[in-house]
Parts: structure tokens; sequence; C-alpha cells
């Protein structure tokens, strides 16, 4: 065996080796697609010694399950995982997850465990590639992505690649590990579609290789796709799943762990006879050599260079609907710093979230600011994900109700970190002669559930301000819940800390002693007030405060901690909270109110009980 079929041979070994020791992963994609890693990664611009240089090529592995085979691979082109680390696969607190999300250091990019979710992220970041090449003469790197069957199956790829193709992403490869072959079966059993039709279709490049288990024929295939200068390639390497073993082309190779012999008598028939996680001398000679080729090309360029700087978000202080309030404070940031861009899924129009000077991304305009996701809820919200992997500060819009489109990218932007912020318009009944459908209550509790995630629902136009100042300072993965309309606060209040790093909320007193809290958010401040002035009618003091971000309340627990109002009885206002138990209603907003009993009568009544 030559030596390159023996680097594919070393990799396929160290991968069922770490599931080995964990007895568990997935060993199938390992003996089947090592070699669509080996010619991937030898055709792929990167340096192992500057792993997060900046015009690097990117790889994602969307067909997440296979971390076994990126962590063998990353391990023997050079990036700092140890041989001792991969015997401490999916341990816990070690580096190498089960599925692992994001640690560019050991070469690992964003690998999707929800499968296809992957394959959206790689076309966010040529996406993000070919915006800042148009720009920057420093900007010309390639985006590699490994995708199975699983992938292409869910509907996240279909929203993506149609993009892709609009877009004419060609520095967009997409490797397909096709070997027809499931968890519960073959791709057969669920899938009847023409894969390589689907693409053409969606304007891209589909390069077959009918012999997917040479690398050769897979690095040839790559080579042709780089010379593409329209359009994005796929390319659909015949494979087989769990190549060489009993199993080989069943399901039943998915999932599979070898033990220690069975890997023994393997190494033997690869020509890389030895221990476990052992390297042949040569072979190791031979990745030397490739990673000290590779090695010393990164720099420390970036285009984000001097970006440090604090936002600024100023408001007049006016009545409007909260929308227009967070279009204002868009407008702000943008023209602050060219890393904030965005995407709107055919409401923008109405969600307000859009840049107003920066036009719509495409391929005759590369510098647009925002990207036209049609109606594809999802598929927006996944490629937004890759924007933020790439440096940027993204948002994206729709209304609340439809977060739900969204969720399995809103969630792994909380996994990873990204700083996405989601601005999601006409929260609580805002929609309300739309409908239940369109109403979204019980979609603000959902996603405070989500970790790591803030979730902002300010209550006027200087309460945004102050959201939106704060979410582009703090780079955190957030929501910003904002109402379709704005009642006029009917009081000014004081502004108090409600986080250390500048997060503030309202205080309404009355010249009353007060003897009740009422805590609100979003447009229901407005109704605590109301109650406010009808209990002071009575002589009854209440202090209301308003609670932009639940999260930062936890965290930083210095509004209840006032003096004066400690230790009185509190009333949280919120539709939705705490636990919202039926939908909506079609009809005037006033009167689906008054149904459920959100009037200021209704709260005086809790307040009064509350306090006798
Ligand atoms: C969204 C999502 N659904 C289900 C799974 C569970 N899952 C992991 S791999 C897999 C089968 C995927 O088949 P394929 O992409 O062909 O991978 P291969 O069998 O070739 O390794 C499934 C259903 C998942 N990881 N993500």
């Amino acid at each position: 065996m030559n030596i390159n079929e023996r680097a594919v041979n070393t990799i396929r070994a160290l991968g069922m080796e770490q599931i080995n020791a964990a007895n568990s992963g997935h060993g199938g994609i390992v003996l089947g697609a090592a070699q669509l890693m080996y010619a991937t990664y030898m055709n792929m611009n990167f340096d192992p010694s500057n792993p997060t240089w900046f015009n690097r090529d990117r790889f994602v592995l969307s067909a997440g399950h296979g971390s076994a085979l990126l962590y063998a691979t990353n391990h023997l082109f050079g990036f700092s995982i140890k041989r001792d680390e991969l015997r401490m696969f999916r341990h816990l607190d070690g580096r190498l997850h089960g599925h692992p999300e994001l640690d560019p250091e050991i070469g690992v990019e964003a690998t999707t465990g929800p499968l296809g979710q992957g394959f959206a992220m790689a076309v966010g970041l040529a996406v993000a590639e070919k915006k800042l090449a148009a720009s920057y003469k420093e900007v010309d790197h390639y985006t590699y992505c490994l995708v199975g069957d699983g992938c292409l199956m869910e509907g996240v790829s279909y929203e993506a690649a149609n993009l892709a193709g609009l877009w004419k992403l060609n520095k967009l490869i997409v490797i397909y590990d096709s070997n027809d072959i499931t968890l519960d079966g073959s791709r057969q059993m669920a899938d009847g579609e023409d894969v390589v039709a689907r693409f053409r279709a969606s304007g891209w490049n589909v390069i077959e290789v009918l012999d997917g288990m040479s690398w050769e024929a897979v690095d040839g295939a790559i080579k042709r796709a780089k010379s593409q200068k329209a359009k994005p390639t796929i390319i659909v390497a015949k494979t087989i799943l769990g190549h060489s073993v009993a199993s080989q082309g069943t399901s039943k190779a998915h999932g599979l762990i070898l033990g220690a012999d069975e890997i023994v008598k393997l190494r033997k028939s690869w020509d890389i006879e030895g221990e476990a996680f052992s390297v042949p001398g040569d072979v190791e000679e031979h990745f030397a050599k490739i990673v000290k080729s590779k090695s010393g090309k990164g720099n420390d360029w970036t285009p984000w260079k001097g970006k440090k700087h604090s936002f600024k978000v100023v408001a007049e202080g006016k009545a409007m609907a909260l929308r227009d309030a967070g279009h204002l404070a868009l407008q702000q940031v943008a023209k602050q710093d060219d890393r904030v861009m965005g995407a709107s899924a055919d409401i923008s129009s109405t969600t307000k979230a859009f840049i107003k000077e920066g036009g719509w991304f495409s391929n005759d305009f590369p510098t647009g600011r925002d990207l036209a996701c049609g109606v594809r809820e999802f598929g927006m919200a996944a490629i937004v994900n890759g924007l933020a992997l790439h440096g940027f500060l993204p948002y994206c819009s729709t209304f609340l109700a439809f977060s739900d489109y969204m969720r399995p990218a809103i969630r792994l932007s909380a996994l990873m970190k990204l700083p996405v912020h989601y601005i999601f318009s006409h929260d609580g009944l805002g929609h309300a002669q739309d409908g239940p459908t369109h109403q979204g209550p019980e979609h603000l509790q959902s996603l405070r559930l989500i970790p790591g995630l803030d979730v902002f629902r300010p209550c006027d136009d200087i309460e945004t301000s102050n959201v939106y100042e704060y979410i582009y300072n703090n780079g955190k993965p957030s929501v910003t819940v904002l109402s379709r309309g704005g009642d006029a606060l009917p009081r000014s209040g004081k502004r108090i800390k409600h986080s250390d790093k500048g997060l503030e909320g309202y205080l309404f007193d009355t010249k009353l002693e007060a003897r009740a809290v009422l805590i609100a958010t979003g447009t229901e401040v407005v109704l605590a007030l109301q109650a406010q002035e009808m209990l002071e009618k009575e002589k009854i003091g209440t202090a209301v405060y308003s609670l932009p971000c639940f999260e930062a309340f936890v965290k930083n627990r210095s509004m209840i901690k006032l003096p004066e109002h400690q230790h009185l009885p509190r009333l949280f206002l919120e539709l939705g909270s705490p636990s919202w138990n039926t939908f909506g209603f079609s009809g005037a907003e006033g009167d689906i109110r008054a149904r459920l009993g959100f009037t200021p009568e209704k709260i005086v009544k809790g307040i009064k009980e509350m306090i006798n």
C-alpha cells in the first residue's frame, strides 16, 4: 500500500481506537469517510501552528457524529490534540466531546450534532467570505463541509442550499458521504429523491465520484471544484459505511464499536501494524512533512482590528412602536461597526430589523448588509450562526410566534456562545386579530428555558436603546422581544442599574409610601402603571419596576435589594408568566386582555389581597 493509503488507514485506526476506549461513538463513518477527510485536508489551506489565522480555509463537520474521525484527522494534521487526549474521547471535562461544537484551536470550526445545521452554517461562513473578500484583498478562502445522508434529509439543508445557489457561493465545497445508509436502514426507505437533480435545480455544480472510497478520486474532484467560478459545489462521493468490517454497507455499521482484537487485525490488513494509538514511523514522517508545508503561512491580519470599541445607543424618549425603536437602535449600532449585519425571513418591513442604507447581499452586491432569506426561518438562523463564526455580529428577525421555526439554531447559538441577536417583534397579543397562531406569549418562557440565552423585553424606546447597547457591548447570544405598537408610559421613572455591564430598568415611585411592588416587562409596564395610578387614588402606594431582562435580574439581585422595597410583597406581571397555559384568541387586543384578566382592575384587586 502506498503512503497515502496508509495515512488514510491510520486515521481509521485512531478513530476506531478512540471509540473503543470510550466504548461509544460512531465507527461506520470513520471507516467509510476517512479518505474524504484526508483528501479535504490535503487540499485545505490552514496553518497548524496558527490555527485561528483569519484567512484559513474553514471545515465544518455537519455529520457531527463523525467526531472521532475529525479528532484523529486533526491530530495527524498537526492541531494541538495530543495522542493521550484521543484516549479521553467522550470523557467528562475532556476537550474531545462526543459531538464537538466549536474549538478552532484544535481545528473544530463548527460541528453539528443536530444534523443539517452544519451545512447551513457552512453557507453562512461562505457568505461571510464573499462579503469580506469584496472589501479586503487579504480575504480569499474556501469553506468545506462534510455531510451525510441525514444532513441532506433535514429541511434546513434545502433552505440553505437554495440560498447558496442563488448567491453563487462558488467557494463553498460540500463533500457528501453518500453511502445510502442511515440509522434505521437504507436511505431509500425514507428518501426517494434524486439528490443530484435537487442540487442542480438549486444552482449548484455537482461532481459525482463513483469511487468515493478512493482518496485520489475525491482529491481530483476537490481540485475541479476549486476552479468553479460561478456556483457552489457538492461532491457526491459514493462510499461504503463501515468499510472493511462484516456489517459494511448496512445500518448495523452506523454505530459501530470494534474491540481491541478486531482493530489489531484491521491494522494488519491496513499495513499499519502496531499497538493501539500508534502511528507507523514513515506515516508519522509523512504527516510531519505535510504539517511543515502547511505551517507558517498564517499571519495576524484581521479585518476586525480596532473594532473593540464600546457601542453607544441613544433614544429621544418618545412614544413609539417598539419595533420602530428597535429599528432606530439598530441603525446606530450598524453605523458604529460594520461587523453588524443581518438577515430577514421575508418580513423585515414589519419587524423593522434591517439596515436602512445597507442593501441586500447578492453575488452582484456582495457588500450588502442584509440577507434576504425568504420564508426560511430555520435556514436563516443557522446561516446567521455561520456569520457569527466568522466574526460578524449578526441579527435576524421574525415574529415572536415563529421563533419556534428557528429554535434548533437558537439553541446552537447559545451552546456555541455565538453573539447572535434574534429580534422578535409582535410580542404578546400584538397580532391580536390574526389570532392565536400569530400570538406569542408562550414563546417568551420557552426561550428563557434555553441556557446561556438572554431574553430582553424592553418597555419603551429608552429601554430599547439601552438593551441594544448592552447586547452589542456584551456579545452574547440574545433575544430582543419587541411589541408591535407601544403606548406612551403614563409617568416618568428613574433609571436604575440592573447589571454592572450597563443594563438598566425603570423604578416608578409615588409620593405615598410603597406597600407592594409590581414588577413588569415590555408592554405590561404600562398596565402596571395604570394599576399604580388607580391604587394611588385609593391612597395605596406601590413601586413599579420594569424588568428588561430576567436573566440579568436573576444574576444581579441589586434591584430587589433596594432597601426601601426589599421586604414588600411583589406581583410579577407578564403575559405568559409564570406559566402560560392557554392559546390566545382572535379579536381586538383590549378584548383579549380583558378575557385573560390582564386589566388594571384585576391587578389592583391582586395588590389589595396581597397587602391586606
Ligand atoms: C437532527 C438530528 N436528528 C437525528 C440525529 C440522530 N442521528 C445521528 S446520525 C443519524 C443517521 C444519519 O445517517 P447518515 O447521515 O447517513 O450518517 P451515516 O450513517 O452515514 O454515518 C441519526 C438519525 C441527529 N444527530 N440529529
